[in-house]
């Protein structure tokens, strides 16, 4: 069926955006206007748009077709009954809260299971989730295996958490401190890399051990099911459907992100087994993001976030999906253009400790490296680097981490190969240059998640 010799998307195009093509002078202009922070830039502005996966999406003519079906109704909409069956069918979670995106599941969850103190693991935590555990008084811990942070490893299943170091937290804080244990799936902050069956199979039984819940971020849950099929013995045969089942059946429940792999604009919601604590999260959801039966959606994109999740399980999507990332990362690769191995599902993540080894992390080189793109083709990335890490609260001084990088995050199904090549010349001709690329400071600094609003000047 896969005939490698004719490989291209299993879909055609129906309908196009338009792209605007600008000068180098227009966004040199243009940069300088906003502070060199691409947050700032209008849409229309852009070329190619890798700033995020989330949200951006082109849905499908049944995707569409099943919008206009949508049932407003505040209570007792067939449009979530649609998608509550759907995540059953496909996740096997008992009960779903439906909410407006990501965050606002990640905000009942742990408003229902965090107290002040608690710490709670994670393969590599989300912005977000990171942001929403703090804001309940928790600790947001990292137990990410080492392998992650080397960038240069081919090791399949860099998103798998190091049981060692869970156990240990969870032996050293006390079980009573540990209200759940998460894994995020792919690991965004860790370059979309996947965890293997094994390994969640082995948290579970940790999970069991100490009797603590269980939960996923499952955002990328089905190319990381994909990732299993690809690179984990004993998985080569099995279904994308069989390989979600059984990853799902491993925990309590999940918090979602429609924006992802529901191939939606905008969506989401906490899935749970317990009955307790899913009526301990309705009432807060009526309280944040509205009834029961439709959270923080329109009975339309319900019908769309039903459809996708269906649609997603598809191997040849999957697989048309995974290759076009895979695509552009060969090429920087052929290029000696140093990105993280290996290449993520959902995107491709730019090493810039090693593309600008002379930039030190105080003056920004992630944050020049994006500038840098954007003038050169009109290419939208975000920095993941020192600017996203912000301030350590008690020296006031600029967190470096561990990982500088510049993520091209690909939109589903949006842009085609042809695009890809583009953001690669684009890279490999700043690539040719890179000793002449300098850094940046903040000229303003905002006191919060300073990566959306900064302002910067060249030094
Ligand atoms: C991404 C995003 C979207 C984003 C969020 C914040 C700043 C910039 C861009 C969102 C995620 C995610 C994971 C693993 C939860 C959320 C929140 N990712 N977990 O990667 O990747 O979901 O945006 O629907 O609230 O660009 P939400």
């Amino acid at each position: 069926m896969n005939n490698d010799n004719y490989r291209a998307e299993y879909y055609k195009i129906k309908m196009i955006e338009p792209l605007k093509k600008t000068t180098r002078e227009y966004r040199e202009n243009l940069l300088k206007k906003v502070g060199y922070n691409l947050f700032y830039i209008d849409s229309e502005d852009v070329f190619i748009d890798l700033l995020t996966d989330s949200g951006t999406s082109a849905m499908s003519n049944s995707q569409w077709a099943a919008m206009m079906a949508g049932d407003e109704a505040y209570a007792g909409s067939s449009s979530f009954r649609r998608l509550e069956n759907v995540v059953k069918k496909v996740m096997g979670y008992k009960y779903i809260l439906p909410t407006h995106q990501g965050r606002a599941a990640e905000n009942i969850l742990f408003l229902i299971m965090i107290n002040e103190g608690d710490y709670i693991p994670n393969n590599m935590h989300f912005d977000t989730t990171k942001a929403h555990i703090t804001h309940k008084k928790g600790n947001a811990i990292d137990v990410v295996c080492d392998k992650a942070f080397n960038t240069t490893s081919e090791y399949p299943f860099k998103g798998n958490i190091d049981l060692d170091k869970l156990k240990n937290l969870i032996e050293g804080k006390g079980r009573d401190k540990i209200p759940l244990i998460m894994m995020t799936i792919t690991c965004n902050s860790g370059g979309g890399q996947p965890a293997s069956m094994e390994n969640i199979k082995k948290v579970r039984e940790i999970a069991n051990e100490y009797h603590v819940p269980f939960f996923f971020d499952a955002c990328r849950f089905a190319e990381n099911a994909y990732f299993i099929k690809k690179r984990e013995t004993g998985y080569e045969g099995k279904s994308i459907k069989e390989i979600v089942w059984e990853m799902m059946s491993y925990s309590d429940g999940c918090t979602f992100s429609g924006k992802k792999d529901a191939l939606s604009n905008i969506g989401g919601f906490l899935a749970l087994n317990d009955e307790k604590l899913y009526m301990k999260g309705a009432n807060w959801l009526v309280l944040f993001e509205g009834f029961i039966t439709y959270g923080g959606m329109s009975g339309r994109d319900m019908e769309a976030m039903a459809k996708g999740l269906e649609e997603v399980l598809d191997e040849n999507y999957l697989e048309t999906r995974i290759k076009q990332v895979e695509y552009l990362g060969k090429r920087l690769l052929e290029a000696e253009i140093p990105i993280i191995q290996p290449i993520g599902g959902h995107a491709v993540y730019i090493d810039v400790k090693r593309f600008l080894p002379n930039i030190p992390q105080d003056e920004l080189p992630g944050q020049a490296l994006a500038v840098e793109l954007y003038l050169e083709a009109g290419i939208r990335s975000v920095e993941i680097g020192t600017v996203l890490a912000g301030r350590d609260p008690i020296t006031g001084k600029n967190i470096h981490p561990k990982l500088e990088l510049l993520r091209l995050a690909i939109p589903r199904r949006v842009y085609t190969n042809a695009h890809m090549g583009v953001v690669a010349d684009a890279l490999i001709n700043i690539y040719k240059r890179r000793e002449k690329i300098r850094g940046f400071k903040f000229v303003y600094e905002p006191p919060r998640l300073r990566h959306f609003l900064a302002k910067f000047q060249p030094i």
